[in-house]
Parts: structure tokens; sequence; C-alpha cells
């Protein structure tokens, strides 16, 4: 998987290849259709409808993804970010993120830090600390997220203590030599998310829409059919964001236009 994303990487850097989702990037879009993740997927969420919605991506630190700016904060991947009043918090949330850190980080920062429970309520204050949890990923192991959870990429542990998280706040904190350092490797991610074909989808659809890092992702993306055949016959439906937005430009609807998260009027 690293070497498909370096693959693809060296594409967009040397030979002016598109930025493209994963099912419309011709080194990754077999990941999209993996029976093993589709099984997992389907297994977490334990229903069969399951969908990719054009959410599938890589990012390598130093190749236009910065700590700092676009990475290490903490947030949440959801529609309804702040607002348990809002649809995304009500009934069964359905959307889950697949995390590949192509490196590394059993013994070593850089990884991802999920705060537990954080996608069943809003945990504030100092005692929110006590959730967070910095998930010690070897190569070939996976994180998997509910996308209402709060989370901080890009995190830190303690050296010799890996277990312990040290979320945005204490990396400035702490002295250096306390923190376990970096892998040697550039630090990698690729991620996927699916969720089950029903109204919480269809919403965070209309929320992607919105967005513009989407524009750029999507403007030149298109699934050859074949692909779509494929996932198909995985057990996987796949829903043509790109071709949606490109329809909703030509209808001149105002898409891809905002730059950071704004929760859906409901
Ligand atoms: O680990 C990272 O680089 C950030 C991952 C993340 O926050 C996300 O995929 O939503």
């Amino acid at each position: 998987m690293r070497e498909n994303v370096f693959d693809s990487l060296k594409g967009r850097e040397q030979n002016g290849e598109p930025v493209v989702d994963a099912l419309a990037d011709p080194y990754l879009q077999h990941w999209v259709h993996d029976e093993r993740l589709i099984h997992v997927a389907k297994t977490l969420l334990k229903a069969d409808n399951l969908a990719y919605f054009g959410d599938g991506g890589y990012a390598v630190i130093g190749h236009g993804y910065e700590a700092g700016k676009d990475v290490g904060g903490w947030h949440r991947d959801n529609t309804d970010r702040s607002d348990v009043n809002a649809p995304d918090w009500q009934g069964r949330y359905s959307l889950i993120r697949f995390g590949f850190y192509l490196q590394d980080h059993k013994a070593r920062s850089g990884g991802l830090i999920v705060r537990r429970d954080s996608h069943n309520r809003i945990l504030r204050g100092w005692k929110a600390h006590l959730h967070d949890r910095y998930l010690n990923t070897g190569i070939g192991d996976v994180g998997v997220w509910n996308m209402r959870i709060q989370h901080a990429g890009l995190g830190r542990c303690i050296r010799g203590l890996p277990g312990l998280a040290l979320g945005p706040y204490l990396q400035k904190r702490l002295p250096e030599f306390l923190q376990a350092p970096f892998p040697k490797e550039e630090r990698t991610g690729f991620w996927l998310s699916y969720g089950l074909d029903d109204h919480h989808l269809e919403r965070h659809c209309k929320y992607l829409l919105t967005r513009s890092e989407r524009k750029v992702m999507w403007s030149n993306a298109h699934y050859p059919e074949a692909i779509i055949d494929d996932c198909r016959a995985a057990g996987l439906k796949i829903i043509d964001m790109p071709e949606r937005m490109r329809r909703a430009i030509a209808a001149g609807d105002e898409v891809g236009t905002l730059l950071h998260h704004r929760q859906l009027a409901y």
C-alpha cells in the first residue's frame, strides 16, 4: 500500500497526474473494493448496504500536507460536529473511516490519537484528556473510527510509555526528550471512508459538496465502469460524488466553496 501511495504521489509530482479520490486513482482504486475491508466495515456496521462516497485519499507530510496547518488539531469528520441536537447525533450513526498509517507507530510518534467515547457525547475540560488514546499501529495494522469521534492526526506518545497519548496541547509543553521520536520514513497516511446507504450518508454527501477540497479531489475524478463493476461484485455500492458535483456546478449551484467546516442547516 505504501508503494502504491508513493507511485501515485510520483505520478502527481513528476508527471502532472491530477489529484483525485482513491477510486479514480489507478494506483489505489483496488483498495476501495478490497474484500477484507468491506467485510470489516459490514461487520462493524452490522448491515450489508455499504457504500463508498468518494472520500478516500492519502497525504504525505511535506508534500502539500503541513503539521499544524493541515494536520495536528482535534476535530471530527462528520457533518454536525458540535451540535448534538443535529441529525448526525440522532439514531444510529453509520459512517466510518479506515486509517492506514504506513510506517511503524508502535513506539513512534506521528500516528493517530482518538478520544474514546467522544462519538457518543461531547467531552469537555481536562477530563476529556483521560479519554485520549494513541493508536500504536504497526505496519499492516489499520485503525477504524466512527466519523463522529474526536481525533487528532500527527499525535505523539511518551518515550518508553507509548500507550500514553500526547495531544496538541501537551506536545507543545512536554520536553522533546520525553516524547517518542517519529519514524525515519516520511509519515504517510491513507484513508478510506464508507457508510451505510442511509439518511446519515445522504446528509454527509450534501455536506461534502460544500467543501473546496472536494472540488479539487473530484473535478478530475472519473470512475471506470470496470472498477464500478469490481465494487459491485465485492458488495459495495458506489455513490458517484464527482459526477454529482459536476452536475451541481453545471446547474449553477453553489458547491465546493467552503475551505472550512460549516454545519448544514436542519
Ligand atoms: O492523521 C492524519 O494525518 C489526520 C487524519 C484525520 O484526521 C482524518 O483522516 O480525518
